[in-house]
């Protein structure tokens, strides 16, 4: 049979059903200046040719720190449908059209400033939920208060090369997550290869090993935040703006 470049077989050709099935789950559709405007499917959102038609949903990305000042990273599972296999910070996902990750406000608080601190709280719940999924870090270590948002990250990105039928565009909001050195760690092999915690010098050396791939999301917040970020980790409201930087 004769189909489109985008048909169901196309996209789905070869890939793992539990992340076929969580390409159903519904994302924040967003305008440029990160308001909801509508909910949109996963797998909607991350198809390339509507990014390149300017669709654009909002993402949260978690680092987290132990009590050395070592950062958590993952490695994508094979499996995930979009950037498989490539090393990444400690936890990315989506927060979900639900009550809880909305972030929605009253009418009578509908300020900027308000809008933005009701978005957070549904990043940080929406952050709780997947490092549980992801890692399977229970909540008792990721309480929601131990949280810290700093900022906002827009970016454009195809998964592979700019043949790839997938990709993402996101307003990205960024969580600083600092624990224990004695977390619970369970990994759920269908989202996450591998993991390690690494100091800044260890990145470093990661990055020059040219065996290693790594996320365009977390290269960005490499090359522009994170090293600044990780040298003050005591003192982090110093970081904390209400700015969308355009990467
Ligand atoms: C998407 O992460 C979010 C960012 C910031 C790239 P993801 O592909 O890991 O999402 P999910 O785990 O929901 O598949
Ligand atoms: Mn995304």
């Amino acid at each position: 049979a004769t189909s489109a470049s985008t048909s169901e077989e196309d996209l789905f050709n070869g890939h793992d059903e539990e992340q076929i099935r969580l390409m159903e789950e519904l994302c924040i559709v967003l305008d440029n200046d990160d308001k909801p405007v509508g909910a949109g499917t996963k797998k909607l959102c991350h198809i390339m040719d509507n990014i390149n038609d300017g669709l654009l949903h909002r993402a949260f990305s978690v680092f987290s720190f132990n009590e050395d000042g070592k950062l958590l990273l993952q490695q994508r599972a094979d499996e995930k449908i979009t950037f498989p296999g490539m090393w990444t910070n400690t936890c990315c996902s989506h927060p979900l059209c639900v009550p809880s990750e909305l972030g929605i406000t009253s009418t009578s608080d509908s300020s900027e400033i308000n809008q933005l601190s009701a978005a957070v709280k549904g990043a940080k719940n929406a952050a709780q939920r997947k490092l549980e999924h992801e890692l399977g870090i229970p909540y008792e270590d990721s309480p929601l208060h131990k949280f810290q948002y700093l900022t906002r990250i827009h970016y454009k990105s195809a998964s592979g090369d700019e043949t790839s039928k997938w990709g993402e565009h996101e307003i990205d909001y960024i969580l600083i997550l600092q624990t224990k050195n004695d977390i619970t760690i369970n990994a759920n092999y269908n989202e996450v290869k591998d993991y390690k915690y690494v100091s800044a010098e260890e990145l470093k050396a990661m990055f020059e090993d040219k065996s290693l791939v790594f996320t365009p999301w977390f290269k960005l917040i490499c090359q522009t935040f994170l090293f600044k970020w990780w040298a003050s980790l005591d003192s982090l409201e110093q970081f904390k703006d209400e700015e969308i930087h355009r990467l």
